[in-house]
């Protein structure tokens, strides 16, 4: 039982400094590795800041020398981050609509009785990546059909397999954005692109540049994320037969499961902060400028707040998890991203009775000293009626 089992590769410097540095392109990243921390430094946005100069320099690995569009609200600080961040909120909420759930809900049945009609399926390119771009849609509020471009992008807008970052095909995304913006101001509609469009922070209207900020954000962030979720679920599940059949039986522990799963699998391993001025992490001085990393991934596996932290425990009381992360810049796509997992697990449940692995490529994180397992290149599968 080796294909869900997610290793933390923390462990040992969490104990020991509490921090660990990693080379990111000669420009060092502090991780910072405890739970208590990584909230501490994600509450402190005064000294260590997601907005700055350089426009993707607090992602790891650094996007600055692939892309200059910034990511709205995500690199911004407060007081402007919660401007924007109050804009925007209550669109991010619209999955807790009942309708919206209906429509996801046939998404993900659609998807599964394709994938148990198959004798085998690649969950990550032929169901995940679907079900993510699919669900993007209702998001975004824009046409079912245009997803069939998104799928076509692959599992990650700003990544290809053997290419850590790469510039074209940022701009592919960033060409398309740029098209949906001018064809939104042509024909105004209801969805995501219009409203931004349409509104104003602080008195002014929104820029094409910002609606573009915001847009990247949901296509970059909420893709590779969404898709190791789905993947990694449907890995545990085949796994865990005896946990598949407590879903059927318990339906009410789904919520929890999803957070549970969230916690273990951490689909987001870190996010980077500029530091404003010279101070400590764990007794380790930070310079002025360099920067620091909120280590969720490690974070949730911290020992000193989580009990057995290396088992997944379906109906965990406790879950403080930092998986969304956490204050002033926890996940905006988070109602989204729980829904898309609630139904899943329902589905999966309702409609299949086993699920077999048949074979899979691990898709390694190489953080030099840590090796991360965040996910699957890919996991080929059968769904069992
Ligand atoms: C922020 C994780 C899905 C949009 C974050 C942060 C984490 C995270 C850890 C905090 C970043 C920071 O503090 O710098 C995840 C995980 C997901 C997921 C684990 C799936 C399981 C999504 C989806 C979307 C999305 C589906 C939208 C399509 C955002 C946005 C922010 C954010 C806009 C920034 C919020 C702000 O700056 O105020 N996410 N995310 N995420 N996420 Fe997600
Ligand atoms: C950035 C990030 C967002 C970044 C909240 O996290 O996700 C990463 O996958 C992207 O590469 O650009 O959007």
């Amino acid at each position: 039982m080796t294909t869900s089992t997610f290793p933390d590769p923390f462990e040992q410097a969490r104990l020991n400094e509490g921090t660990s540095t990693i080379d990111d392109q000669n420009d060092p990243v502090t991780m910072v590795l405890g739970l208590k921390d990584v909230r501490k430094c994600a509450h402190n946005w005064k000294t260590f800041q997601s907005g700055g100069e350089e426009v993707g320099r607090i992602v790891v690995p650094s996007e600055a020398a692939i892309r200059d569009t910034r990511q709205i609200p995500f690199e911004l600080d407060p007081p402007e981050h919660g401007s924007y961040r109050k804009l925007i909120e209550p669109w991010f909420k619209r999955p807790l609509q009942a309708d919206y759930q209906r429509k996801l809900k046939k998404i993900i049945d659609e998807l599964i009785d394709e994938a148990v009609s198959l004798d085998t399926i690649e969950v990550v390119e032929d169901f995940s990546l679907k079900l993510q771009s699919r669900a993007l849609t209702l998001l975004l509020n824009t046409p079912y059909e245009e997803s069939k471009l998104w799928i076509s992008w692959g599992t990650h807008v700003f990544r290809s397999k053997d290419t850590e970052l790469n510039k074209d095909k940022a701009d592919v995304l960033y060409d398309y954005l740029d098209e949906q913006i001018e064809k939104a101001i042509a024909t105004p509609g209801e969805d995501l692109y219009s409203f931004l469009l349409g509104s104003e922070v602080n008195g002014k209207p929104l820029t094409k540049e910002e609606v573009k900020g915001v847009l990247s954000l949901t296509f970059a962030g909420g893709r590779d994320t969404i898709i190791n979720a789905v993947t990694n679920t449907v890995a545990y599940l085949a796994e865990h037969p005896e946990s598949l059949e407590r879903l059927k039986k318990e339906p009410e522990i789904t919520t929890k499961a999803v957070e549970e799963l969230v916690r273990y699998f951490s689909p987001l391993t870190q996010m980077g902060r500029v530091v404003t001025e010279d101070t400590q992490v764990c007794e380790h001085a930070a310079k002025a400028n360099s920067r620091i990393s909120l280590s969720w991934a490690s974070a949730n596996r911290d020992a000193s707040v989580f009990e057995t932290p290396n088992d997944v425990v379906l109906d965990r009381k406790l879950n403080p998890h930092v998986g969304f992360g956490f204050s002033t810049h926890n996940c905006l796509g988070a109602t989204h991203a729980r829904q898309l997992l609630a139904i899943l697990i329902g589905s999966l449940s309702e409609k299949t009775s086993s699920i077999d692995i048949i074979n899979k490529e691990e898709n390694i994180e190489d953080l030099q000293q840590f090796q991360r397992k965040v996910g699957f290149h890919s996991l080929n599968v059968s769904f069992n009626r």
